[in-house]
């Protein structure tokens, strides 16, 4: 279903929700989804306005690619300090993505360059077609990542692979990708949404609290020492067991009400 109101007056987006799962798609494929400015705010926008009962989200690109990266056209000669904003305009975006209200799932097919893998990094699973590589051209284009990429990124695939690419231009395709830890999932050409999607249901039907926890405090036990994680560690889970809804999930188990573990 088409959504209303703001969401809907986005024109560099499409944004649809089924159930409780948004779509927002890139949408400006003549331009391969490159990300201007005004692309940046839009993204922005959508993640800071969910609608209240959006339980997970699912992102991808209309057209042939996911996204080209920053729009070149515009990357004009700044100051400094209007390049530093510029590029924490980005982080700001990216940020209300990995740390926002809901999971974020990356449907990936086609392109996924530069600003766009910095996208798709911020994104908590990546789901990638047969279609998709992966490449950081900023080498060749002679500026850096500026959207959080060298943050995220070598968290992802280690920083020697991060300065490969970025050293020698690099392009790593859907299999190298899957194998480098950029994405969770490949799948063929074409059906990177319905996973996506099937994922995002499977997401949206878990406890909220589960998923705050694994979104706000997993990646930052992983930056503490071990000491200080192993009690943050302790800290969420008291605060996630204490919830009415995992009482009521705990119990339906015992009493033989729950789904069991099994392997698909
Ligand atoms: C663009 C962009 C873009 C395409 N900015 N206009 N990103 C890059 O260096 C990647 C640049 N793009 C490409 O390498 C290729 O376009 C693709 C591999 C993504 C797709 O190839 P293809 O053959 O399907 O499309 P195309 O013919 O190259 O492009 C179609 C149109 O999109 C064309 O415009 P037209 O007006 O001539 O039709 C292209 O100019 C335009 N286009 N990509 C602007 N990126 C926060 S820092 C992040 C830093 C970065 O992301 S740097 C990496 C930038």
């Amino acid at each position: 279903t088409p959504v209303t109101g703001l969401l809907a007056s986005l024109d560099l987006l499409q944004v649809s929700q089924a159930g409780k799962v948004l779509h927002m798609s890139l949408n400006r494929p003549a331009k391969r989804n490159a990300i201007s400015d005004g692309l940046i705010a839009q993204i922005h926008t959508v993640f800071l306005n969910l609608p209240e009962d959006v339980r997970a989200v699912v992102v991808s690109g209309q057209g042939e690619h996911f996204c080209s990266g920053l729009d070149l056209s515009e990357l004009v000669q700044r100051d400094i300090g209007a390049a530093i904003l510029h590029s924490r305009g980005w982080h700001t975006a990216f940020e209300a993505i990995q740390y926002g209200k809901v999971p974020v799932v990356a449907a990936l097919h086609g392109a996924v360059v530069g600003g766009g893998l910095e996208l798709a990094a911020s994104c908590h699973i990546r789901v990638a077609d047969d279609s998709a590589y992966f490449g950081l051209p900023e080498g060749q284009r002679g500026i850096f990542v500026g959207g959080g990429g060298s943050v995220r990124i070598p968290r992802l695939m280690g920083t020697a692979r991060m300065m490969d690419m970025m050293l020698t231009g690099r392009v790593y395709d859907a299999d190298e990708g899957e194998r480098a830890g950029l994405v969770q999932y490949r799948v063929p050409v074409g059906q990177q949404l319905t996973k996506a999607f099937a994922l995002a249901e499977k997401i949206a039907n878990n406890a909220p609290m589960t998923a705050f926890a694994v979104m706000h405090a997993l990646p930052r036990i992983v930056e503490q020492s071990p000491a200080e994680g192993l009690f943050t560690e302790s800290l969420m889970a008291a605060a996630a067991s204490n919830t009415p809804e995992a009482q009521a999930r705990l119990a339906a188990f015992l009493a033989g009400k729950a789904a069991k573990v099994v392997k698909e």
